[in-house]
């Protein structure tokens, strides 16, 4: 579908429906609500960050045809903040509501080879690849991608989960044996200048505007730190947009759209889709004219696109992972010294290693002030936590049994929030057996990308 408002835009105070409540679908909620709209959230997860913001939690699967028909009969327009929920729930609900993005592309970004398979038949360049799906596969495809190379699962890969990396042939053998004999995609090990992503928005009558291109620092697979603008020519940002632009437009796609890419020798090649908002725009909330979440609601309704300009010369973003949180709350205070730096934490009610809790942002002159700026408010934060006998005031911890720890980690004695939202809050709705939160968790750990 072209365009999911062929019968107008969908205003204010129509109903938001949302699949998937974790942050990027918190700020997308956050931004309707602002914009007058009311909002329903699906999510298994009664703690998901968006349920404390929507005006309706219905707690349930991705897929249980109850929730679907029910956001379906209740919401103008339905979006995704995430690629795990299925394409086919998409279809469901498209069958008697507006859908932005379409089944189609959400479908494509969630499969590594469909993503490659369509961006090579758009004629997108790519880094050397090949396709696993069986044991026969194995030769060739050590023969088409040199070693070193990463072994990576075609769906659920996340945060750098799903993927090997791989230096002989017997080493690929092995990953793909570890990896469950799944389908995957063999890419080879790239020597990157640069990781740079473009995130776009595309209106349902074809009107695109992209933001200034982000440059992005990974550390152990995960984003560390984005910077923007990139530091990277003129060209490589002409060619980045071009291929961004070229995606959105085969794709039909309607929404806010990001693309991953490498610079490798000066070339630029696609790395990955992610159709919804995307942590590398995260510096949007605070340094565009229109943030990246309020541009989706914008796109996925129908109403005209928001400017992308800059509110700062530079600004920088650095995550905050569940790491940080290890020997209790780190010092916000001292994080806020300097008077460029934004908090921003997701009200999420589990820290786990390497689960995104929030980040920092600051604004500046140029990409290296803001960058320096806001590394050294993270540092502060984790320093002042970790001093012998610091007192600060914070949250009651709980311990956590491993039963109760749903992320794998938490065994025993590892400090929780202990924000649980009452289940039976006014607002939220469940549906069908009640969610196996160990399972949904494991689910989400192994939803794409970031
Ligand atoms: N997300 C989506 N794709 C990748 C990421 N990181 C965001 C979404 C999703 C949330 O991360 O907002 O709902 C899941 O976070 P977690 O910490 O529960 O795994």
């Amino acid at each position: 579908m072209t365009d999911p408002h062929s019968g107008g835009a969908v205003v204010p105070p129509s109903t938001i429906g949302m699949l998937g409540g974790g942050q990027l679908g918190r700020y997308a909620l956050m931004a309707a609500r602002q914009m007058g709209y009311r909002t329903i959230v699906l999510d298994p997860d009664p703690d998901a960050p968006a349920g404390a913001i929507a005006d309706v939690h219905l707690v349930a699967p991705y897929d249980d045809a109850n929730a679907l028909d029910h956001l379906a009969s209740r919401c103008d327009v339905v979006t995704v903040e995430f690629e795990n929920p299925s394409a086919v729930s998409l279809e469901r609900l498209a069958e008697h509501t507006a859908v932005a993005p379409s089944a189609n592309a959400l479908a494509v970004a969630q499969d590594r080879r469909l993503e490659k398979r369509f961006l090579c038949e758009q004629g997108i360049p790519v880094g050397p690849f090949a396709l696993i799906g069986a044991a026969s596969d194995l030769p060739s495809a050590d023969g088409a991608v040199p070693f070193p190379a990463i072994l990576k699962t075609t769906a659920g890969g996340y945060d750098g989960k799903g993927q090997l990396t791989v230096c002989s042939p017997g080493e690929l053998a092995d990953a793909w044996a570890e990896l469950g004999q799944v389908s995957c995609v063999l890419e080879q090990h790239l020597d990157l200048e640069r990781e740079i992503s473009v995130l776009l928005a595309r209106s349902g009558s074809g009107d695109v505007v992209a933001y200034p291109v982000t440059e992005n620092i990974h550390v152990g697979g995960i984003l560390d730190v984005s910077v923007v603008p990139a530091r990277v020519s003129d060209r490589v940002v002409v060619h980045a947009v071009a291929f961004a632009t070229r995606v959105a437009e085969a794709l039909e796609y309607v929404g806010v759209l990001a693309v991953e890419l490498f610079v490798v020798e000066g070339e630029v090649l696609v790395n990955e889709l992610a159709p919804r908002p995307h942590n590398s725009g995260h510096w949007t909330l605070d340094a565009a004219a229109t943030d990246q979440f309020a541009q989706q609601i914008r796109t996925v309704c129908g109403l005209p696109l928001g400017s992308t300009l800059m509110t700062a010369p530079a600004a920088a973003m650095a995550n905050l992972l569940g790491d940080r949180w290890s020997n209790g709350e780190p010092d916000w205070a001292a994080a806020l010294v300097d008077p460029d730096v934004r908090l921003h934490l997701y009200g999420k009610s589990r820290a786990s290693p390497g689960r995104k809790m929030g980040h920092l942002t600051a604004t500046g002159p140029d990409v290296t002030t803001a960058l320096h700026v806001v590394q050294r408010a993270r540092t502060a934060s984790e320093t002042n936590a970790r001093a012998p006998g610091a007192q600060r005031a914070r949250p009651a911890l709980r311990h956590v049994d491993a039963d109760d720890a749903t992320d794998g980690v938490g065994h025993g004695t590892r400090p929780h929030y202990d924000q649980h939202l009452a289940h039976d809050e006014p607002g939220e709705v469940a549906f069908g057996p009640a969610p196996d939160r160990r399972s949904d968790d494991a689910s989400r750990h192994s939803a794409d990308d970031e």
